[in-house]
């Protein structure tokens, strides 16, 4: 069996908004991942400068602090075989225009600058944005009893 690995994401505030929480959410549940940790906040300016480090030279960097510091995202943590990449295949490709139908932001949108989630794309960038969102502490371990019908 695959590492167990654990990846944020983030329904951004264009998924707060138009009430695709749930889809968002719901489309990693009924994957399979299994949801260990969920929160809804307002991320302040140094949270989101934090979260977009590696983008701070890049000339769209002013615009994704602000978008993401406009209304509530609703962050939460899954866990999985394999689920940073599931999750990224899930999502799409970064632009929403050229992303797969049958992906999320395939599915739900057409604008770059609201592509609706953000996921974890390694290891590495995982358990820095956990770390980040959560504390280690807020994460939790539950027993999953459909686990065995999901995982063998
Ligand atoms: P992803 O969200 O697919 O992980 P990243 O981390 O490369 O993509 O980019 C973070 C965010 O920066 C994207 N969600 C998108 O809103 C924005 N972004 C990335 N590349 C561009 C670009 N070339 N032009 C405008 N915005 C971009």
């Amino acid at each position: 069996m695959a590492e167990m690995e654990r990846t944020l994401i983030i329904a951004k505030p264009d998924a707060v908004q138009r009430g695709l929480v749930g889809e968002v959410f719901g489309r990693f549940e009924r994957r399979g991942l299994q949801l260990v940790a969920c929160r809804m906040l307002l991320a302040d300016r140094a949270l989101a400068e934090e979260h977009y480090g590696e983008h701070r030279a890049r000339p769209f960097f002013e615009s994704l602090v602000s978008f993401i510091t406009s209304s509530p995202v609703v962050a939460g943590v899954f866990a999985g075989p394999g689920a940073i990449a599931i999750v990224r295949a899930t999502i799409g490709l970064t632009n929403p225009a050229t992303s797969a139908p049958g992906t999320i932001r395939g599915d739900l949108g057409i604008d770059i600058n609201r592509n609706l989630v953000h996921a974890s794309d390694s290891p590495e960038s995982a358990a820095r944005e956990i770390a980040l969102w959560f504390g280690q502490d807020a994460v939790t371990t539950w027993d999953r009893t459909l686990t065995p019908w999901i995982l063998e």
